[in-house]
């Protein structure tokens, strides 16, 4: 069954979101990359791929579906960020804005009986609880260290071995 074009403008618009979010964590990763602190910088790239990933993913989908991709503008991100542990709570802030996000698509999906949406979205779903806890993780952690030079040293080491 074809996707109907209502559940096909949803995925669009959450393509954007998908790259928007990747260009939100090159510029933390830039950022970090200036700040000297590489681990970090590091680990917003390897986020910022899977980001891409996850817009192709949904792009695989609607052509799977029989329907088309159509790109919007990408918005510009911020480019002054405050200290490792605002940004890492501005990642998540941002994350629970995505969950909200492909909540509604699940929804939208649900009220269409489009059960092959909702398989596909569940994924989505049980990717959100994974980064939400992720990002929770090293605010706890950013949070218990404290923002000595020592203590980012030891994070940045931490957060370049992400693979
Ligand atoms: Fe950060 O997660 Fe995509 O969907």
């Amino acid at each position: 069954m074809t996707l109907s074009k209502s559940m096909q403008d949803a995925i669009n618009t959450q393509i954007n979101e998908e790259l928007y979010s990747s260009y939100l964590y090159l510029a933390m990763a830039a950022h970090f990359d200036t700040e000297n602190l590489s681990g970090f910088a590091h680990w917003m790239k390897v986020q910022a791929e899977e980001e891409r990933s996850h817009a192709m993913k949904f792009y695989g989908y609607v052509y799977d579906r029989g329907g088309s991709v159509v790109y919007k503008g990408i918005a510009q991100p911020p480019a002054k960020f405050k200290s490792p542990i605002d940004i890492f709570k501005q990642v998540l802030e941002h994350e629970l804005k995505i969950t909200r996000s492909i909540t509604k698509l699940y929804e939208l999906a649900v009220k269409e009986k489009d059960y092959a949406s909702q398989i596909l979205l569940q994924w989505f779903i049980n990717e959100q609880v994974e980064e939400e806890k992720n990002d929770t993780e090293i605010i706890n952690q950013l949070e218990m260290l404290g923002d000595s030079p020592v203590s980012l040293m030891m994070m940045d080491r931490r957060l370049a071995e992400r693979k």
